[in-house]
Parts: C-alpha cells; structure tokens; sequence
C-alpha cells in the first residue's frame, strides 16, 4: 500500500469503519491516533466530562440558582448549548454511572441502586426486591474501551462506585489512568488530608480533594496535550460529606439564602467545583487547546432534600420524582453548537456514549448493544430525537424521610417510570398503583391524573410493559415474610 492509499484507507476509517492500533500498523505505519488524524487533516476533538455527584436541577447559577455562585460553569454553559431536560439513569449513584458508562440500561448489567436493594425496616418491605449488583461487569465495553481503538488516551479522575482496580475500576475497565477511583461513594474520611483512598495518595496537609482532582486533571491535560484525551472527571463533590474551605463557607453565611437554597457549606462545595471548572478552561486556553475541546457538564442524580432545594421539582436524590433524577446539564463544542442555545428535548445518560462515540468519529464496538441515542443532532440544531420515550427501573427499596416523597419511610419504593413527550408515568410494584404528570402543566408533580385521563396512562403504561419486556427487566412479586405494617 503506497502512502495515497493508506491515507484513504485512513480516511475510510475516520469515516466510520474500524479503526484500530492493528489495523493502522497492518497498513505498515504505525500511527497514533492523533497524528493519523494529523495527516489526514482533521484533528479528532478532546473530550472533558465534568460529571458531578449529587447535584441538583437548580444547583449552579446558569438554571437559576441566586445562591450558589458558579460564574465558571455559567460562562462556559452560555458558550453552549443547555439542557433543560436532561435526566440522569437512576435516582442516585451506583445506577446512574453505571449506565453512563455502559451505555445501557440499568437491566442489562444489574446495577439498579447503591449497595444492597433492600434499604430501610424489613417490617415495612412489602416484597423481596430484587438483588443489586455493586459491580458493572467486566465483560462490559465501557465508553473508554470503545475510543481507544481511535487513539484517545483517557483518565478517571475521581469517583468510581462500581468496583475496584485491577478488575472493576477504571483501569480494569478500559481508562489508562485512574486517580482517586476505587468501590467508595463519598470520601470515607472527608474532604481533607488524609483521605484514606487507596487510589489516591495523600497531598500535604490541608489539602482539599476536590482542588486536588483539579490538579490531578490539570497534570492528565498537561501530558496528553498532543494526543486526542478523553478525561472523565467525576468528581466527589458535592455529595456528603459537607466539607468545605473555611474562607468560603465564610463568604456564604454572610449571604442570604435564596428559593430554599441556603447552606453555606454546601455553597461552598460548589464553589470550589467551579474555581476547578474555571482553572481547566484557563490550560485548555493556554494550550490552545480549547477550540478543539468539547466539554460535557452533567451530574448523577438529583440534590439532596435537606441539603438544597430542587425547587420546584418534586423531591429529591433517591426518589423517580423529576428532584431525584432531572439534572443541570450542557454541552460546549465549539465550532459545531451554538452559544447560548437550548434544547427541551429529554435526554438521558445513556445518550452520552453514543455521542461521545459520534464525536469522536469511533464506530460502535462490534456487537455492542446500545440503549441511548447520539444527542448529536440536537447538538447541531434539529429539534428532536424522534425518541418515543425514556424509561427508569429502580425494584429496590431506599430508605429515607424526605420532603417530596410519597411515603414516609422510603425515598423510593420497587417502581419504574417513563418519560414520553411531556408525560410521565410513575409504577409502584407493591400494590400496582400508577401516577400520571403531565410535565408541561405540573413540573412539581403535584396533580396525578392517572384516574381522570384512563386512556394517556394505559398508553404510556403498555410503552413501559413493552420496554421492560424488551430489556428483560425484573419485576419483584415474592412477598416479604417479614412484612408487617
Ligand atoms: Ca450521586
């Protein structure tokens, strides 16, 4: 193959067949990725994504907080474009990541909630839910294993919560360098040196973790500044525990507090996220990296009901209510999306891999079952998905008395729901009770119409049915033994 033919055959691959380090080397040269795209004359995009823990809807300033500043994040979501509908897999951790990374639905891997799925009194457990996995299984092809092939060099910068390294962390699983990311789902000894982090040796003392993965993402920035990087920083902020800079958590108690948000140490939190946020779009500037850098903002699962307000969403982490699972969310790609623009269409987390993949110009992995869509589209402009609906299973029981929940010992009991248009319909397991909202109507969810309007909820409850056939997702039925009321 003479040097015209291997540039179109490169060529052919970027445009969508195989790409791989074989098949570049078998062609007789052998190229990374970068500087393959290099010779063809298009520079395969960096890819930042800044997914935050716990954070809710109207937690940054850009959705209309007036409490938390977030001038870093705001500026850079109006270089964008924002999504006012955009929702994370599962009302907390494990689950929502879990399908982030797998691009899957929560039943085809079995990551359904955070540690065991029966949480809260055994007395008041109606049935037995169905069993947790605490580990996305290997076999899985993540979203790092996918791109590498195309010559991107990724990290895991942060927090992991689906198993540990060699095997279940992020190096097991397809990252080139893991910082900080082991089983964990908070930082067991805090924010503050030592961390007790396997993964994380600790910095001098007075050390804050969430400056430091700053640095750790800085450094991965730094040494793959000439190949094409994938950097998924899933930071432990803002999940508990509420640890933050004195200096800050001073700044907000002399601030009043607004629409129900008003904890200065959370405030805090959030603001030392978004210096970090800030301090990664200055080395992407001064690298002259950031025209070819698109950065994703997203969070895992709703605020926490006592810690913030989701207001006015219904709830809060842990619960299928829109405060459990909608999320701030944008998308900066400079050249291709807009600035200041915003999409209502629903998405989801499992959209992301295939975006990612889109992206990157990667095809899919061979074989590989993907549940999400490429937000691509929406991304340049088109309106819709053309996307019948987006759906939750969540059979397992999380304890909890919050504000917004239905019951006053669960956040959440066995149940699923799905997202159609602008409706949603809610399942309860134990006893089969169904909730119709309509979102356009009643963001806060206030007004069930699943008796008055028969005929929309059986529709959108047979589109469940369908899906959940579809995903083979299980149902608990077995009764609880203990069960008593
Ligand atoms: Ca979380």
């Amino acid at each position: 193959m003479n040097r015209r033919d291997f540039l179109k055959s490169c060529a052919a691959a970027a445009n969508g067949f195989a790409l791989s380090n074989c098949a570049v080397a078998a062609a007789g040269c052998v190229l990374s990725g970068s500087s393959l795209q290099a010779r063809i004359g298009r520079k395969q995009p960096n890819i930042v994504l800044v997914f935050i823990d716990d954070m809710g809807w109207r937690d940054v300033g850009f959705m209309g907080s007036r409490y938390y500043e977030t001038p870093n994040i705001d500026r850079l979501a109006g270089q964008g474009m924002v999504f006012t509908n955009a929702y994370a897999n599962g009302p907390n951790c494990a689950p929502s990541r879990a399908c982030l990374l797998s691009g899957q639905y929560g039943p085809r891997h079995g990551v359904y909630t955070v540690n065991t799925s029966s949480r809260g009194p055994s007395k008041l457990r109606k049935l037995i839910p169905i069993a947790n996995t605490t580990v996305l299984d290997s076999k899985i092809v993540t979203i790092a294993e996918a791109i590498k092939p195309a010559g991107y060099v990724s990290a895991s910068i942060g927090k992991w919560h689906l198993g540990n390294d060699p095997q279940f962390g992020p190096v097991g699983q397809g990252f080139d360098v893991n910082v900080g990311g082991y089983s964990a789902g908070h930082p067991v000894k805090g924010y503050f040196v030592p961390y007790n982090n396997p993964e994380l040796p600790d910095g001098p003392p007075g050390e804050y973790l969430t400056d430091r993965l700053t640095d750790e993402a800085l450094n991965f920035i730094q040494t793959n500044k000439d190949k094409p990087f994938f950097l998924y920083l899933p930071h432990y902020a803002v999940h508990t525990p509420l640890h933050a800079k004195q200096e800050l958590i001073n700044k907000y108690k002399k601030k009043a507090g607004s629409n129900g948000q008003n904890n200065p140490k959370y405030a805090a939190m959030i603001e030392s996220t978004d210096q970090g946020v800030g301090r990664i779009m200055e080395k992407l500037d001064e690298l002259g990296l950031s025209d070819n850098t698109i950065v994703f903002f997203f969070s895992d699962n709703g605020g926490v009901k006592g810690i913030t307000s989701n207001q006015p969403l219904r709830g809060g982490k842990g619960m299928l209510y829109e405060g459990g699972i909608r999320e701030p969310m944008f998308v900066c790609w400079p050249g291709v999306v807009k600035a200041g623009t915003i999409c209502d269409t629903p998405v989801i987390g499992i959209d992301l891999y295939p975006t990612i993949l889109e992206m990157a110009g990667v095809p899919r992995p061979r074989g590989k079952l993907l549940d999400g869509r490429s937000i691509v589209p929406l991304l340049k402009g088109r309106k819709s998905l053309n996307r019948k609906a987006i759906f939750w299973h969540f059979p397992a029981y999380l304890q909890g008395k919050a504000e917004g929940a239905r019951d006053p010992y669960f956040r959440t009991r066995p149940g699923a729901a799905v997202r159609a248009g602008h409706w949603k319909l809610i399942e309860y397991f134990e006893d089969g009770t169904l909730e119709l909202y309509n979102l356009k109507d009643d963001i806060a969810e206030r007004n069930n119409l699943a008796e008055i309007m028969p005929e929309k909820t059986s529709e959108l409850h047979k589109l469940m049915l369908a899906w959940r056939k579809a995903v083979n997702a299980p149902v608990p039925t077995e009764l609880n033994p203990d069960y008593n009321p």
